[in-house]
């Protein structure tokens, strides 16, 4: 079992040289690239999820998801037994969800220009949580109008291992570790391809605590 310095060790700064992977034809690890950001991110991040919590919600087939969801932007995403949607209000107050923070915006944006998308103008931002054990089920991302517009995912906490899938389900998933400060940009030929997110294994990130947070922005409307 390594001990507390291994997994301070295991973590950011040694594992991930900043850097750019290409994981796709259309998509790219841009490695670190939230670090320097983090310490601005995480008090939006609070005030976003003090007005809009994280809940778990319950997939049209019945299944009570493992990860726990939040939003923000003009348009959140959200799930119960009559489907998945965006909508403009949470359902929990009824009231618009939070707006999407500044700095946030001004992260993906580069990002985005970075990987090859230039004009991204992100509406959404869905927030996941998981805790050691919650994953994601292998899916494909149909929810949003225009699926010209990237798909930015900006990594915090706990690593996780996604699974990159092809275009259809049965096509054998690479798997991609993703660290605390990872950024993430998918898009074109790439941007419906199947994805999902192994369980989290079990760790105390020395930043985040024992929790991986993901944040997804995307043009939805
Ligand atoms: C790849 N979230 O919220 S990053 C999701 O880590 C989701 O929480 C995962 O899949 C997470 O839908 C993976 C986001 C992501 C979003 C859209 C994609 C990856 C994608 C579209 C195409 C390919
Ligand atoms: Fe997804």
């Amino acid at each position: 079992m390594p001990g507390p310095t291994a997994d301070l060790f295991a973590d950011d700064a040694l594992q991930q040289p900043a850097g750019r992977e290409q994981i796709g034809e259309q998509s790219y690890v841009l490695r670190a690239y939230a670090l320097p950001w983090v310490e601005r991110l995480l008090p939006e991040l609070r005030r976003v999820l003090a007005q809009s919590p994280f809940r778990q919600m319950v997939t049209p087939g019945g299944f009570t998801m493992s990860a726990a969801l939040s939003s923000c932007g003009e348009l959140g995403w959200t799930t119960d037994t009559r489907g998945y949607r965006y909508s403009p209000l949470d359902p929990r107050s009824q009231q618009p969800w939070p707006a999407l923070p500044d700095a946030l915006r001004e992260l993906a944006v580069l990002a985005a220009a970075d990987a090859g998308f230039n004009d991204f103008a992100p509406d959404a931002c869905l927030i996941n949580r998981y805790v050691p054990g919650a994953k994601m089920s292998l899916h494909q991302d149909k929810n949003e109008r225009d699926y010209s517009a990237p798909v930015v995912s900006v990594s915090l906490g706990l690593p996780a291992v996604f699974l990159f899938g092809g275009h259809a389900r049965s096509d054998k998933p690479q798997k991609i570790s993703l660290f605390h400060g990872d950024v993430v940009v998918w898009g074109g030929v790439d941007r419906l391809r199947f994805h999902g997110v192994m369980p989290i294994k079990e760790g105390v990130h020395p930043r985040m605590g024992r929790q991986r947070i993901n944040l997804t922005l995307r043009t939805a409307g």
